[in-house]
């Protein structure tokens, strides 16, 4: 590791590029970007070479470079003591104090106690190696991340229906050709809107584009057909649409007899949502779900896309997997321009719940419950198999558990703001505040870093190198721009740092991510998402490797399952599926459905896109989307302060009256903390195999908000 003075004079004795090639630090779509200029004027632009999004940006990409010189970025390392302010400390104290903290947890509670919460904005070698910090440096089973909050119920029913969780089993470039595309619960025109010029090309060439959404979202007034459900009615609606295609005989027999198993038991299941029950539980009509159907069933290509919208759910996986069941019955998966895809979220959703930094899991997608992948990974990391800790909390559990006997009295958090984007966040700070210790790495003072014992200052993306695998599965390559500002360090350097003061310095001897990236080659060698043929040259000849890619001479995989699937039987699985109803129910004190989303101008919890000035003037406050009719019930009028109350908490938002959401239905985004965060009302009902919470429904209330 550097000292503190050798770093200085690295940072000034190195050239500042002019131009650099590399990728926006937000969403799984990782849209190529070209900076140019010294790092006080950088000018951002798409770059037109990159496949992808072709040149196009969307505004938060095109203003990505405030953050890097924002005045309010951290610059050095900060420490409270005892009950005082966060003052600034030298990285030894703040690094001494982090490993003695730790230490004495791990003597005290035992190694469980100390737990780490990862994020989805990690890059591949910053994931890899926050799950090796915990399992070897720590040698805690608690280790999980906030892509539980986002990817977990699709990639359970993906490896439960398919054997493999790629998000898109196929390349963006195939939209195109899809004559029908079936899209639940995404908003694709505000959530990544560079990809709408795909769905725009398919409409063009004749497509026919179905949305399914509570609201009639920017993505749904380009749709041809739009079935506005009832939150938390997906399982019903997928098997209604099932029920017609079997009915009307659009199947197609051949593939469900040659690629899959355990059809049967879902045709029996179908045959009982037939569309006035169906219209009952979701809302749609027959005529409704009928032209829905037929458009699906006679397309000579389709795809099933699902996003949040049913997957944030207690039966995430249960709806998801219903509308696999669509997607296997009409023989799409495998086969040219048609398919299943779960679009991912967060900017390295995809590696970033592949190489270890999940409760379950160990790097290349192994499970961490497997003894040949223990083994495998042991001998990697050069310890033994038992020296790997078991499976550990998911996400909301261990913040759940902070503080408690037998939960975790120390914390570490390294890329998620979990203050603001975990549900029931009220019971969550109180949680936090339990805490023996918490540190925080980040280069703003989130929500969260504000309630830390210590905070560690950490390089943006463009001040760094990395892998990332975007929402196809392509892994790219983040180019590094500019030097960190002085005294700012990157994740691996704190956690090398940090891996050496726990006495275990001996296993993370890194000078940089590219050295990170040659031990993920080797850890994700016969795994599942298999790496090892992947280099950072390859990545930079190809734009881009899709994994697997198990070794140099192998292209990478852009297409899955044209022949087999990674399953025992080498057949996809149907799963039969009943709609159960969410986790809460509305009632005469909380009669309105919740549901929760995002905007175009704000990225997440709002830390990084909260400071960007013309992102703001876009989106300055948290606005409470909810029907004409149903406000006029209510005595409320457009503009005003509305008080929103659930079960476990009240929050104020401004009134905007929405007239394409459902009556029963109010829409909040997520991206803003204190009294304006809609997870002050969110349920924590936990999917049970996923463990993902219950954003997209709860019950509420809402009235005219009264000062006190
Ligand atoms: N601007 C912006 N873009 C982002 C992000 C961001 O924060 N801001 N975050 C990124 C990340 S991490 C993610 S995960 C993706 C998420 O991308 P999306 O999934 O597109 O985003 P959401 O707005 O969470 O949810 C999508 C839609 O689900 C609908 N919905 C709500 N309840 C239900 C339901 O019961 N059933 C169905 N079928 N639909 C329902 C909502 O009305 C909403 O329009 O976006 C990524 N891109
Ligand atoms: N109500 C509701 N809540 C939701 C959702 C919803 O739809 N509705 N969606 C959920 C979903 S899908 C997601 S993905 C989560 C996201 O919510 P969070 O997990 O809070 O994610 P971010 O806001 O991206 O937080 C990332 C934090 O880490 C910092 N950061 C970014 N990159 C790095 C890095 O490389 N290193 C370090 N050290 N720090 C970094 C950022 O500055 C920021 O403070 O929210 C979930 N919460
Ligand atoms: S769509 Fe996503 S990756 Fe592309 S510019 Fe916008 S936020 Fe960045
Ligand atoms: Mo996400």
């Amino acid at each position: 590791m550097e000292n503190e003075d050798s770093q200085e004079i690295n940072y000034s004795s190195i050239p500042q590029p002019t131009e650099t090639a590399t990728h926006c630090p937000y969403c799984a779509l990782q849209c190529g970007m070209l900076l140019t200029g010294l790092r006080n004027s950088v000018a951002v632009l798409g770059n037109g070479s990159f496949p992808v999004n072709k040149g196009a940006l969307c505004i938060k990409g095109w203003t990505s470079a405030a953050t890097l010189n924002h005045p309010e970025r951290l610059l050095a390392p900060l420490a409270r003591h005892g009950e005082g302010q966060l003052e600034t400390v030298t990285w030894d104290e703040a690094m001494d104090r982090i490993a003695r903290a730790f230490t004495e947890t791990k003597a005290r509670f035992g190694a469980d106690a100390v737990g780490v919460f990862g994020g989805g904005s990690l890059t591949n070698e910053k994931a890899y190696l926050l799950g090796k910090f915990a399992r070897v440096a720590l040698r805690t089973a608690n280790v999980d991340y906030n892509g539980r909050y986002c990817m977990s119920s699709a990639a359970a029913a993906a490896n439960k229906a398919f054997g493999i969780d790629r998000g898109l089993p196929f390349p963006l470039e195939d939209i195109s050709h899809a004559e029908a595309i079936l899209l639940v619960g995404s908003n694709l025109a505000e959530t990544m809107p560079p990809i709408m010029q795909y769905l725009q090309a398919q409409r063009a060439n004749g497509g026919h584009l179905i949305v399914v959404d509570p609201r009639r979202s920017l993505t749904a007034q380009a749709a041809s057909v739009h079935m506005g459900l009832t939150p938390g009615s997906d399982a019903a609606l997928a098997n209604g649409l099932l029920h017609i295609l079997v009915r009307d005989r659009l199947i197609d027999e051949g593939y469900i007899r040659e690629r899959t198993v355990g059809f049967e038991r879902v045709r029996g299941v179908a045959a009982t949502y037939w569309p006035e029950r169906v219209e009952r539980l979701t809302g749609i009509s027959e005529s409704q779900l009928l032209s829905a159907a037929r458009m699906l069933g006679t397309a000579k290509t389709a795809m099933v896309f699902t996003a949040r919208g049913p997957e944030q759910q207690s039966q995430g996986v249960n709806n998801t997997l219903a509308y696999i069941n669509i997607a296997l019955a009409l023989g799409l998966v495998g086969k040219p321009y048609c398919g299943y895809g779960c679009i991912t979220g967060q900017g390295n959703g995809q590696g970033g719940r592949e190489h270890g930094q999940k409760a379950d899991q160990l790097p290349g997608y192994r499970r961490i419950d497997d003894p040949s992948a223990r083994q495998h990974i042991a001998q990697v990391w050069g310890i033994s198999p038992e020296e790997i800790p078991g499976s550990g909390k998911s996400a909301y559990e261990m913040l759940d558990s902070c503080g408690r006997d037998g939960g975790v009295r120390a914390l570490l958090v390294m890329g998620s703001n979990v203050v603001v984007s975990s549900p029931n966040v009220l019971h969550v700070e109180e949680r936090l505040k339990t805490l023996d210790f918490l540190v925080v790495a980040d280069f703003f003072p989130s929500e969260t870093a504000l309630l830390a014992d210590v905070v560690l200052p950490t390089a943006q993306w463009a001040e760094e190198e990395g892998t990332m695998t975007n929402l196809e599965g392509r892994v790219i390559l983040r180019r590094r721009a500019f030097d960190p500002p002085p005294k700012v360090r990157t994740d691996i350097q704190v956690l090398c740092d940090l891996a050496a003061r726990l006495g275990k310095g001996q296993h993370f001897e890194f000078d940089s991510a590219r050295e990170v990236f040659e031990e993920l080659r080797r850890a994700s060698a016969g795994g599942i998402a298999d790496y090892s043929g992947i280099t950072y040259e390859k990545i930079e000849a190809h734009n881009g490797v899709f994994w697997p890619c198990p070794s140099e001479e192998h292209t990478g995989s852009p297409r899955l399952f044209t022949d087999v699937f990674p399953t025992p039987s080498g057949r996809a699985q149907f799963h039969p599926i009943r709609h159960e109803p969410p986790a809460e129910e509305i009632d005469a004190e909380y009669p309105l459905f919740l549901t929760t989303g995002r905007v175009l101008a704000q990225y997440q919890s709002g830390v990084q896109t909260r400071r960007v000035a013309e992102l703001v003037n876009l989106s300055k406050e948290a606005v409470a989307e909810i029907h004409p009719t149903t406000a006029r019930h209510n005595s409320i009028s457009d503009g005003d302060q509305v008080t929103l109350s659930t079960r476990r908490g009240a929050a104020v938002f401004t009134a905007r009256f929405t007239p394409g959401i459902r009556q029963d239905t109010i829409f909040v985004p997520f991206h803003w903390g204190g009294v304006q965060a809609v997870n002050r009302l969110t349920n924590p009902a936990l999917d049970p195999t996923s463990r993902m919470p219950e954003f997209k429904v709860c019950a509420v209330r809402i009235e005219r908000h009264q000062e006190d």
